[in-house]
């Protein structure tokens, strides 16, 4: 049974990639700040091994050592999803929060590399893996005060060619899933909860599910070992560009 490691599991994408990866037969590491939500998949989940990580990805000492408790029946990872992060406020430039700049660039771009840096021993050893980013449409169109969000997932999109050249020698899959609209907490978490303000960014059109984010991801981790699909666009039918969008 292989052993996929899911950041940002407690919610959205991730929780949903949870759901598909167990029906696709891997055990899981489900991670995430809230233990809770984590614990409620577990028991969802039910048949599938799981084991629970809870640490904040841009607190580099306690990634680490979340990484180094793993039983030995969990360490040999086979495909890690750096999924966790989101954005956090909508604001031009000159009027934008630097707390919630730090929060994006912390979590988004240096908690990957946190989890990834601590997670590669396993697969490098081994000559063997697959990880796939989660970066973004922002990360490849930059849209008015999505600025540093944009910033944060351009780098995401850096970073995954970044380490698919360096880990070539190691035999280890590196991809990168950009999704558009997917309505999941991020547009509660982006607004700091505002529900009404959320609610509207899905609004007249159907946006992505999280579970068609997570088909994509199961399908692309069951590829047989010579097969990397390396970069996915995911938009739902009714998005254009990153701010275009076809409403009813
Ligand atoms: P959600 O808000 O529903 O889920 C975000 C997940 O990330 C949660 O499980 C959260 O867990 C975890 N997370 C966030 N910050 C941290 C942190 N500092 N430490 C540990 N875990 C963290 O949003 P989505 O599912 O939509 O987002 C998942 C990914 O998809 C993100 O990288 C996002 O940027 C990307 N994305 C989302 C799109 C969308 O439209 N929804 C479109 C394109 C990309 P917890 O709070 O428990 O720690
Ligand atoms: C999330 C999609 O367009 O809100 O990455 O930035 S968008």
């Amino acid at each position: 049974m292989k052993t996929a490691f899911i950041t940002g599991a407690s919610s959205g994408i991730g929780r949903a990639t949870a759901v598909a990866l167990g029906r696709a037969g891997f055990k899981l590491v489900l991670t995430g700040r809230r233990l809770e939500r984590l614990q409620e998949l577990a028991r969802e989940l039910a048949d599938v091994p799981t084991h629970l990580l809870t640490f904040d990805v841009r607190n580099r000492a306690a990634v680490e050592a979340a990484v180094a408790s793993l039983p030995a029946e969990f360490a040999d990872v086979d495909v890690l999803i750096n999924n966790a992060g989101n954005a956090h406020g909508l604001a031009p430039i000159q009027q934008g929060d630097p707390n919630d700049w730090d929060a994006m660039l912390d979590g988004n771009v240096k908690g990957l590399l946190y989890v990834s840096r601590a997670v590669l021993p396993a697969m490098t050893r081994r000559n063997t893996g697959h990880i796939i980013n989660i970066g973004s449409i922002a990360g490849h169109e930059t849209y008015a005060n999505g600025n540093v969000y944009c910033a944060s997932k351009a780098a995401v999109a850096a970073l995954t060619k970044g380490m698919r050249l360096d880990l070539l020698p190691h035999h280890i899959r590196v991809a990168e899933v950009n999704p558009g609209a997917v309505e999941t907490e991020f547009s509660e978490v982006r607004f700091k909860g505002d529900t009404q303000r959320a609610a509207g960014v899905y609004q007249g059109y159907e946006a992505l599910r999280a579970e068609d984010v997570a088909d994509l991801l199961a399908f692309m981790v069951t590829r047989p070992a010579h097969v990397n699909i390396a970069e996915v666009l995911i938009l739902p039918a009714a998005q254009g560009a990153a701010t275009v969008i076809r409403k009813e």
